[in-house]
């Protein structure tokens, strides 16, 4: 368990954060580099005890095995095989072949040292027509994986949708239907009732914010919609609808101590500079930015001028169904990647947006800005605006163009950079006090990347999709090195 500092070990953690910079320490207060580290101690850059580090991964992305075992298809299965959605042609029927060789994957944790690990649940494994009759085999599979973790110390959190939804739920409606709320809080509570045995910790859904708006409104991720906006907001609301269900039947079916959450990538809003007018922007932002999904979750109701800019297509709903919606929570995770740069200023919400300049940096997806004070004010926000008491990085890393040297080695410097930079602001946070439990990286391996296919690697270890032999890259060993020390290396 996270101990709370008390106030003079936090003032001594501060202390080190700001004389570990050379420049400060030589301009600020005088103290020379050496003897500030050495004051620092031990806590120099050091998380609390306890601190779970992990890596992420999700079921379409490493399974393949698409066919097998009675695992029935998903959206993602009919979105890849049609032509021209994903990068040259690329599916999951085979990704990093994980079904297959979980036990060598949980020997590369393992090795890393790793104390849990985010995995996700196929749904159409076990229910192969999103409802009915459970398939054995399907769970099985997760119930041997889950086995492997336990028996090397290393603690499961299970994810119940990483947008994979089964088929013949979307031949029905999809998220556009109540009866899929209805049908993935049905499987929820069916994968609580058996693995929560060994399981104490499940997120119920994987970023509305990325398969609701992809998926429905964007058409860029499965199941390739562009949905008009009554019917697009109503589907946003039916998917936390869904999140509200599967919260009620996870604590009804789970055992006693089994801990629900989720993981959500919202906005991160990001002031432009530090000063008390520009963070209260960003903290009203935080609330608006993610009005339909983290803010009726955590609140319990829409905000007036979400609702109000919608107008006639906003979503229809029910005070019962907030409810649901904001059923309490033990835990909330959040999945960081970039910054949303907030400034203040006289508009109605008292609040702007900053685009980013053409030249800001970022890794090899465009849309990957490097932020590293977004995993600072993420959880910052949390614990600030909706009080809440257990929090989790459930994903966080970056996209390189990894290269293999002859001897096959990848010295992924620009990844370690990216790590290291938002770790020292992740630390931050924990420092003063945010109650922030474990990081979760993401991802283990290169993966099938959505609609990006293969040709976009987070892994920290590199994947030869010809042999399915795994290599771990620099940043490998920079993560091992980070879990050995519980600090920043
Ligand atoms: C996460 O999404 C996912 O949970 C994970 O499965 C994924 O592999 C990982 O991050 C890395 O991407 O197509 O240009 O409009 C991250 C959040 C939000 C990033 C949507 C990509 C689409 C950009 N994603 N965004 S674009």
């Amino acid at each position: 368990m996270l101990k709370r500092f008390s106030r003079r070990a936090f003032a001594k953690i501060m202390g080190a954060a700001v004389l570990g910079s050379p420049q400060l320490s030589a301009f600020g207060s005088g103290l020379r580099v050496s003897e500030a580290r050495r004051d620092a101690g031990p806590n120099y850059y050091r998380f609390p005890d306890g601190f779970l580090w992990g890596c992420a991964t999700a079921a379409y992305q490493v399974e393949g095995a698409a066919t097998e075992d009675g695992r029935g298809p998903s959206i993602w299965d009919t979105f890849s095989h049609t032509p021209g959605k994903v990068r040259n042609g690329d599916t999951g029927d085979t990704a990093d072949d994980h079904y297959h060789r979980y036990k060598e994957d949980v020997g590369l944790m393992k090795a890393l040292g790793l104390k849990s690990y985010r995995f996700s649940v196929s749904w159409p494994r076990i229910f192969p027509q999103g409802v009915g009759a459970p398939n054995p085999k399907g769970l099985d599979f997760y119930s041997r994986l889950v086995d492997e973790l336990v028996a090397h110390d290393i603690q499961p959190f299970c994810t119940l949708y990483h947008w994979d939804l089964p088929q013949a739920l979307q031949d029905r409606g999809g998220w556009e239907s109540r009866d899929t709320s209805q049908a993935f809080s049905d499987y929820a509570g069916f994968i609580a009732e058996r693995l929560s045995d060994r399981v104490k910790h499940f997120f119920t859904i994987n970023e509305f914010g990325a398969f609701v708006e992809l998926g429905y409104r964007l058409g860029i991720h499965a199941p390739g919609l562009k949905l008009p906006p009554g019917r697009f907001n109503q589907a946003r609301h039916y998917a936390v609808l869904g999140h509200g269900l599967a919260v009620q039947a996870i604590r009804a079916k789970g055992r006693p101590g089994t801990k629900v959450g989720l993981a959500e990538n919202m906005q991160i809003c990001v002031p432009v500079i530090e000063t008390p007018e520009h963070v209260a922007a960003a903290v009203r932002a935080t609330r608006e930015q993610n009005a339909p999904y983290m803010t009726v979750i955590q609140e319990g109701k829409y905000t007036e001028s979400y609702l109000a800019a919608a107008r006639e297509d906003a979503p229809k709903f029910t005070p019962e169904e907030l409810k649901t919606i904001s059923s309490p929570l033990d835990f909330t995770g959040i999945n960081v990647y970039t910054p949303t740069y907030v400034r203040a200023d006289g508009s109605p919400l008292g609040y702007t947006l900053v685009p980013p300049p053409s030249s800001y940096p970022h890794m090899t997806v465009s849309w990957l800005n490097v932020g590293p004070e977004a995993l600072y004010w993420g959880p910052n926000h949390l614990a600030q605006i909706w009080k809440v008491k257990e929090i989790y990085i459930t994903e966080n890393g970056a996209a390189s163009a990894d290269v293999p040297t002859a001897e096959g080695a990848v010295y992924d410097t620009d990844r370690v950079m990216y790590l290291r930079n938002y770790l020292a602001h992740l630390h931050r946070a924990v420092s003063e006090g945010v109650p922030v439990r474990g990081y979760f990286l993401w991802s283990l391996m290169d993966n099938f990347e959505w609609a990006d296919g293969y040709s976009s690697r987070f892994g920290i270890h590199y994947v030869d999709y010809r042999t399915q032999k795994r290599t771990p890259k620099l940043s490998a060993s920079f993560y091992r090195e980070i879990i050995a020390r519980n600090g920043v290396a």
